[in-house]
């Protein structure tokens, strides 16, 4: 794979990196006069907002929800490629690698706190290697940047469960473990945890981190995961009473309801900082079921549905990841704990969903 003219393989990757850094600091430096102007200055005085940005994904789409719902409509800016007409906050149309619009954002709405989500997932970055990793790293790391100038106060990072890779012990995976990811969106996010923890550890920066699980809810679709299947199916049994499932019947992957992921969130975020030991990013778990599993409870709601199996790319993606997580560094260090299991999350699923 080649990117700004340097193949990509893992003895490049620190160099590819540097390579990184380098163009998100060209990119800050020239906008230092905006942010230590007199008219940004004036904005200390204001209301401090938070800054979700990729409002408009899966979980995106939720958090901003829960957050007006917390902190007021008024506390809180979302922001995205594309503008969601429902969202009840400010809007800013945002694309994460324009770091100048970036800034003009937190200018505007004197920004201290981001939940940075936009990512490509799993299954679309393998389809398109360069443009993931672009995303997932200059984004990242131009919060990074900002929040090392002392800009941005504390920011929310998501990273998953895609960092494991194919030699990880698959029970009950350990926080700290072979890790080897075989995806690049997994390469982006391990990656990614290890620049969270350089910028806390030398800069002191506030980032807080979570390795989510196959994340699911009924308000939101996915777009891009190897774990979208366990979202489509609900739709599917209701709409079609039938699913073919890209999966194989026995791949059984860790999964969260979106509650859950929700709570976990916004908890990690509004805990002390001395609380949060690990500046990576923290193993979370909820359930682990195989798509037979899922079948197997859905039916017991709807006994006509019926379920069959075609896997495709996204096999060999799955195959390569844990199938549960062992998360007890969250429960211990800030009371991490989950509501939902594969029946309440079921019913619940297809309460909603008509
Ligand atoms: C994906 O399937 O890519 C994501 C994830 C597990 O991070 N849902």
């Amino acid at each position: 794979m080649i990117i700004n003219n340097y193949k990509l393989c893992f003895k490049c990757i620190p160099k590819l990196l540097k390579i990184e850094i380098n163009r998100v600091k060209k990119v800050c430096q020239p906008l230092n006069f905006l942010l230590l102007s007199p008219n940004f200055r004036k904005t200390e005085d204001m209301d401090t907002k938070t800054l979700v940005i990729g409002a408009g994904g899966q979980i995106g789409k939720e958090l901003v929800q829960e957050l007006c719902k917390i902190y007021g409509n008024d506390k809180i800016v979302a922001s995205d490629i594309r503008k969601d007409e429902g969202v009840k906050c400010d809007f800013e149309t945002l694309d994460v690698l324009d770091t100048k619009r970036l800034v003009e954002i937190i200018k505007k709405h004197n920004v201290k706190e981001v939940y940075h989500l936009a990512a490509l997932l799993s299954a679309t970055a393998e389809q398109f290697p360069e443009k993931g990793w672009k995303l997932n790293m200059e984004g990242l790391l131009s919060v990074l940047e900002l929040m090392k100038d002392k800009v941005i106060d504390k920011m929310f990072w998501p990273s998953s469960i895609a960092v494991f890779g194919p030699n990880t012990p698959k029970q009950n995976t350990p926080q700290y473990t072979i890790m080897e990811p075989s995806t690049v969106y997994g390469i982006s996010k391990q990656a990614g945890e290890r620049w969270c923890e350089y910028y806390n550890k030398r800069y002191g920066v506030d980032v807080r981190s979570i390795r989510y699980p196959g994340l699911i809810g009924w308000q939101s679709a996915p777009g891009g995961g190897t774990t979208d299947y366990a979202v489509h199916i609900f739709h599917e049994a209701r709409k079609q009473k039938k699913y073919e499932c890209f999966l194989s019947e026995d791949t059984t992957l860790p999964m969260m309801y979106m509650s859950d992921a929700l709570r976990a969130t916004i908890g990690l975020m509004q805990v002390p900082s001395d609380k949060v030991k690990i500046r990576s990013s923290y193993n979370l778990a909820g359930m682990s079921f195989s798509p037979k599993d899922i079948a197997a409870e859905i039916k017991k709601h709807i006994p006509e549905f019926t379920i069959t199996y075609k896997p495709d790319y996204r096999q060999p993606i799955a195959d390569s990841w844990p199938q549960s997580i062992d998360d007890s560094f969250a429960r211990e260090h800030w009371g991490w704990k989950h509501q939902y299991d594969l029946a309440a999350m079921t019913k619940d699923m297809l309460d909603h969903i008509k």
